[in-house]
């Protein structure tokens, strides 16, 4: 009587539309994707329905209570998979993939962002399967449960084929190449949806794997002969200006070139880091090339000068591999090597990473003395940490080369009230309003670093490399960020703010501005150079920052990039001196086709852990060499 009442449905019917609902409100609510035209709204309503009916549809392949209960679990398990994306998106501006999914063990650490991330609205994306969930237990008679005929299986699958391929077709005349050219995960996920994503993800993963145990070193010829054509001499003036020099690392968290020089109401936002950059050698085109493996990216572009992966964090996919990073380099060269940063040692894989690059010691969370009162948001602030560190540096052999990563200024940007020494902004948003007060803390900090450097006298034995890691404001606040610059955020903008600081302190050396457009990706070389170390026979994508026949040339890990005259970013070339595009686009050809072959040339060597091969014919010549 009452299944008159009440039509019976199928729960598959119910869970397919639910899902599909739910991903669409995320895309239009939680996202944030630019839509150009029609097509491309009808390609991001349809993009989640092949993946949601196609794995919602696999329950008809269960007999009796197995099929509604394997839907149940899907629809949690998709929801879940959704909500995490929500969750990395409101922070990283990105889509999750599967390396970061999986990467739980970063998770914990995530502590105060995570509550910063998630509002008590989301529980909406959970509330139908509550619902769900109490009918199944209290009156599952609601749902249609009988056998399914092969022929409605098979109609049914057949849809869903049809439905996948006119989402591609629809996708391929929007964007050609889709699926060949992978650099920019936001054109993939816009064009195929979430799920396949992940599901296309999952392909590249194995194809890695599998590209690793494939490669036998034959790939490193054409690789080699690049390197080499675009190796660049060092200048003269600076090769081994530095030598047997300890050499003190700075990396700031977060931290982007825009707020040097600037003030909020009438105080300066970096004191002490707007004097010091007049004492150095201070790079003001410097951009990071970091990707979803943020902090850990910058730090693997700084020792191997190879690019970060498109997807994921290398420090975890590829902790394995062989390298010839600049710790081993100089560990070879006499020098004692260290990082120190005070968080997990796990976090970012760190431990076993850094031991593959050669670092004698990781001074991590457990050689800190931690309180209450001397943390704040990630953990230990960045005065205390500096305080502490400087025990280990004055026991260090020398000459040493190390690394202190700093956290204070890291989002949430959370500062305690006795250490804010400027106001907040006052914009509509919270973040970056934050950043600011929480970027003059840590220009403190490194001022009382460099203080007791001095007091140890260890200042004038060492050079100084202050630099950044990656962006601490993202997209998502560019509103804001518009009437902090006085200038709306286009994309041109918007590549520019990926800009970081680079400061090299050499003792002896007056201060001086350098111009030449570089990245992360230039580090090795250039202080390698510095301590007179030669890099000719190596493989690296970088090129020395003072090397006088240098290219003006950064690319950024979605190919994005950037030379004295144009930058490139999302399919357009723009006129650096108007900021708007170039007439004749055909300019920037020539550097979108070396971009394109440094990130896979690059990739290629990570991702078949290549230098293994390097390694052996190096070692292969030296001993030939010894025995001549
Ligand atoms: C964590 C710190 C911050 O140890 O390096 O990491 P991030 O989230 O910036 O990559
Ligand atoms: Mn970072």
């Amino acid at each position: 009587m009452r299944s008159r009442a009440f039509p019976k449905v199928t729960l598959l019917a119910v869970a397919v539309l639910l899902l599909w609902l739910k991903t669409y409100v995320a895309y239009q609510t939680s996202f944030d994707i630019p839509i150009e035209n029609w097509k491309q709204e009808l390609i991001l309503l349809i993009n989640p329905l092949s993946f949601i009916l196609f794995i919602l549809g696999l329950s008809m392949f269960f007999q009796g209570a197995g099929r509604n209960r394997y839907m149940y679990i899907v629809s949690w398990i998709v929801t879940g998979v959704l909500f995490a994306n929500i969750v990395y998106y409101r922070f990283f501006n990105d889509f999750i993939t599967l390396p970061v999914l999986f990467q739980t063990s970063n998770m914990g650490d995530l502590g105060s962002s995570v509550n910063e991330l998630i509002m008590w609205t989301d529980l909406l994306y959970f509330i139908d399967l509550l619902v769900i969930g109490w009918i199944l237990w209290k009156k599952p008679q609601v749902f249609h449960n009988r056998p399914v005929t092969k022929m409605a299986r098979r109609a049914y699958f057949l849809v869903v084929v049809a439905i996948a391929f006119f989402n591609l077709g629809l996708a391929e005349t929007e964007r050609p190449e889709l699926l060949t050219r992978t650099f920019d995960r936001e054109i993939l996920v816009k064009n195929i949806g979430t799920y396949n994503y992940l599901v296309y993800d999952a392909y590249l993963q194995s194809k890695s794997s599998a590209q690793r145990a494939f490669a036998d070193g034959s790939e490193l010829d054409s690789i080699e002969n690049y390197v080499s054509a675009e190796y660049k001499e060092p200048n003269e003036d600076m090769f081994g200006v530095a030598k047997g020099k300890n050499v003190i690392l700075i990396s700031l968290e977060s931290t982007q070139s825009f707020v040097f020089g600037e003030k909020i109401n009438g105080e300066e936002i970096t004191p002490f880091l707007n004097d010091f950059m007049e004492e150095s050698l201070n790079f003001t085109n410097f951009y990071s090339q970091t990707g979803q493996g943020k902090t850990s990216d910058s730090e693997f572009l700084l020792d191997n000068s190879l690019y970060p992966s498109s997807r994921g964090a290398v420090f975890f996919t590829n902790a394995l591999n062989e390298y010839r990073a600049t710790p081993e380099v100089l560990g070879e060269n006499g020098y004692y090597t260290a990082t120190l940063h005070a968080n997990n040692k796990s976090f970012w894989n760190r431990d076993v990473m850094y031991n593959t690059l050669g670092y004698d010691r990781f001074y991590s969370l457990t050689d800190y003395e931690v309180t209450e009162e001397n943390s704040v948001g990630w953990g230990l602030k960045d005065i205390p940490f500096f305080e502490q560190s400087i025990q280990y540096l004055k026991e260090m052999k020398q000459p040493f080369y190390t690394k202190f990563i700093t956290l204070t200024n890291h989002f949430p940007f959370e500062l305690d009230e006795e250490d804010r020494m400027i106001d907040e902004y006052d914009s509509n948003s919270e973040t970056l309003n934050r950043y600011f007060p929480t970027i003059r803390y840590e220009d403190e900090a490194v001022k009382t670093f460099i203080q007791q450097l001095k007091d140890e006298g260890l200042y004038e034995d060492s050079i100084i490399v202050i630099y950044a890691d990656h962006y601490g404001i993202s997209e998502n606040h560019n509103e804001a960020m518009g009437q902090f610059l006085g200038k709306e955020v286009t994309p041109f903008v918007s590549t520019q703010l990926q800009q970081v600081p680079l400061m090299i302190r050499i003792p002896g050396m007056e201060g001086k501005q350098i111009d030449t457009v570089g990245g992360q990706i230039d580090l090795r070389p250039t202080l390698l150079h510095l301590l007179g170390i030669d890099t000719k026979d190596d493989i690296q994508f970088g090129a020395d920052l003072f090397a006088e026949d240098r290219l003006d040339f950064a690319v950024l890990r979605d190919g994005s990039f950037i030379t004295d005259k144009y930058l490139y970013t999302s399919g357009i070339c723009y006129d650096k001196a108007t900021e708007e595009p170039v007439e004749d686009a055909a300019v920037c050809d020539p550097y979108i086709e070396k971009a394109e072959k440094e990130l896979s040339y690059s990739d290629a060597v990570v991702s078949g852990d290549l230098l293994r091969f390097y390694e052996e014919d190096r070692q292969g010549d030296s001993n030939t060499d010894a025995a001549e």
